[in-house]
């Protein structure tokens, strides 16, 4: 074997490497998507802009969340979390004891 064909094996494999980890990558996150599941609330109490980072931080406190976006204009939270984890009783608890009580939008119903 010449120095020049173990050259062109090891760019190869170099080459391949972040192949290899995109492809693992690309896996965890389907594996995400089939554990996920999004459910928009209602918000009551929301009186100033501050308030959605209070609630974003009590819903991202519930395990199983991943992902919790407020909006103080219409007064929703959307939550994306992993339905084996928490469901949305947990979600509105957790809103609910930190002062801003939910009810799940009806168009989730
Ligand atoms: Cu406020």
């Amino acid at each position: 074997m010449t120095i020049k064909s173990v050259f062109i094996i090891l760019s190869l494999f170099i080459l391949a490497v972040p192949l290899i980890i995109q492809t693992s990558h690309a896996e965890s996150v389907v594996q995400v998507k089939n554990s996920s599941q999004s459910i928009t609330l209602d918000m009551q109490n929301m009186t100033c802009a501050m308030c959605k980072f209070t609630i974003k931080k009590a819903l991202q406190g519930v395990e199983g969340v991943q992902k919790a976006d407020v909006d103080f204009d219409s007064k929703m939270a959307t939550v994306t979390f992993d339905p084996q984890k928490t469901n949305s009783e947990a979600l509105i608890n957790a809103t609910t004891r930190a002062g801003y009580p939910a009810t799940v939008h009806s168009s989730n119903n």
